[in-house]
């Protein structure tokens, strides 16, 4: 297989850089932490190390290098689609390497030779209460996916060290063929029949989901594509990387360490959002009856925040500019449906949220984010069911986070295990720096 080949012929370099990094400069400082990151959640503590994505605070997500535009250019497309192979996404996130054509199709070849999913999944989900929520699902299906991997197995039978990547690549690229189907089923499952859906083997990942969703319009296939794509990775510290990181650095497997990130992405100050977004547009969109006046908008604003709420979609963590991601789907909408009522409201938001979350000062970055749009654009292709669309950024996610464990795997990377302390030492530290004589009385 193309992926196992191209990953063992780059390792024996990458190990011996990061060995000889450790060895020769471990000791070398990169960070310093203060009370106010120990306390507010670790933000900004540069502690974690990925090759795969980087998020630049000032111009947001690269992929192993790659803008999102140059993402979008760069990677082969399918015949008379506007956005690239998922299958060439994987690739590059995998080996560092814009893929040919032929390469990203061998991707989506594997992904549909290993798409089919077995029966106890489809029996597990339908045996849930139908108010579940398809989040829930979602991780339920990945969990009761893992009876069938292939690293459980093997380390069962005792594989060496370094082969763990192996079948973590295995089990990556079983888990993320399967993803589309699955995600497909419990859409069905909740919204309509819960007929199981089929992969045609000739369409690429993202049509193939488009089809399996029953979205006639063939403009969905190409924002499937996008969605996947820029949903796949934002470096490694966000809450669905980072529980993913560090469950699968237990040497759980990749099910174990996904199923695990799906329950933090279902917050709602994270991949939730997208849902919480689209409500509120849609809540502006009554109230005024259509597109509001930028005076109208503005109190809406005020008035949400006003009630102790967040504006969802707007503000980042890291992010001190608009996300990318989100520009990318705004131009997509701006170009095919620009007089989509939701869509211009999104647009007006865009305007108008930034300055008042300005006046309001609180907000460290008042940009939008991913979700601000995201749901807008499933909204005017028929998804309309809101509590669906985390599924949707958890399929793409997987692509991120399991290129992630397979590196992980074959550098050798450890468990994870920081230090806490009690706030009675983080006080005694406070007074060691106003009074540094102290340490010594
Ligand atoms: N509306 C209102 N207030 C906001 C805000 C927003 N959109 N964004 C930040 N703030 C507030 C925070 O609530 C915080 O208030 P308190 O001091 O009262 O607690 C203050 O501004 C400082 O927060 P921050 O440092 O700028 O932001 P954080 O790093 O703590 O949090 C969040 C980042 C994304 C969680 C935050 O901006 C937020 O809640 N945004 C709205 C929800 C949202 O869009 N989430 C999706 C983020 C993208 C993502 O991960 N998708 O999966």
């Amino acid at each position: 297989m193309i992926l196992h080949e191209k990953i063992a012929a780059q390792l024996p370099e990458w190990r011996e850089r990061v060995k000889k990094l450790i060895k020769e400069h471990g000791d070398v400082v990169v960070d310093q932490v203060t009370i106010g990151q120990v306390y507010g959640g670790m933000r900004d503590a540069k502690v974690m190390v990925t090759d795969i994505s980087y998020v630049d605070p000032a111009e947001g997500i690269r992929f192993r290098g790659y803008s999102i535009p140059e993402v979008l250019l760069k990677l082969p497309k399918p015949q008379g689609a506007e956005m690239p192979y998922v299958g060439g996404l994987y690739y590059l996130l995998l080996m560092g390497e814009i893929p040919t054509k032929e390469q990203a199709c061998a991707v989506e070849a594997e992904w549909a030779r290993r798409s089919a999913i077995p029966q106890h999944v489809y029996e597990a989900l339908r045996a849930m209460p139908k108010e579940t929520h398809p989040m829930t699902l979602f991780t339920l299906a990945v969990q009761s996916l893992q009876t069938q991997s292939e690293f459980a197995r093997r380390y069962h039978e005792g594989m060496r060290k370094d082969e763990y990547w192996e079948p973590m690549l295995e089990d990556s690229l079983n888990l993320t063929a399967k993803l589309p189907v699955i995600a497909a089923f419990i859409y069905n499952l909740k919204y309509n029949g819960g007929e199981i859906p089929h992969v045609d083997p000739d369409l690429d990942w993202g049509a193939n989901f488009a089809r399996m969703m029953g979205v006639k319009d063939r403009g969905y296939e190409d924002l499937a594509r996008l969605y996947f794509i820029l949903h796949s990775d934002h470096e490694s510290g966000n809450v669905s990387a980072h529980t993913t990181h560090l469950v699968g650095s237990s040497l759980a497997d990749a099910y174990y360490a996904f199923s695990a990130g799906l329950n933090g992405l279902a917050g709602p100050l994270h991949g939730l959002a997208n849902q919480e977004c689209l409500g509120w547009l849609i809540g502006v969109r009554e109230m005024f009856g259509g597109v509001p006046t930028k005076e109208q908008l503005r109190k809406y604003a005020w008035d949400t925040l006003e009630s102790g709420k967040v504006i969802p979609g707007y503000g980042h963590a890291v992010l001190r500019v608009p996300d990318p991601r989100f520009t990318a789907q705004m131009e997509f909408a701006r170009q095919r449906f620009p007089e989509d009522t939701l869509v211009q409201i999104a647009d007006m938001v865009f305007e108008i949220v930034p300055q008042v979350l300005k006046e309001q000062g609180k907000a460290k970055n008042p940009a939008p984010n991913v979700d601000a749009i995201s749901g807008a654009l499933q909204y005017h292709y028929d998804v309309r069911q809101f509590d669906f669309y985390t599924v949707l950024f958890g399929v793409g996610r997987a692509l991120g986070v399991t290129a992630n464990l397979v590196w992980a795997r074959a550098l050798g990377q450890p468990i994870e295990r920081p230090k806490s302390l009690t706030t009675k030492m983080l006080e005694e530290a406070a007074k060691n720096v106003m009074h540094p004589g102290n340490n010594q009385q």
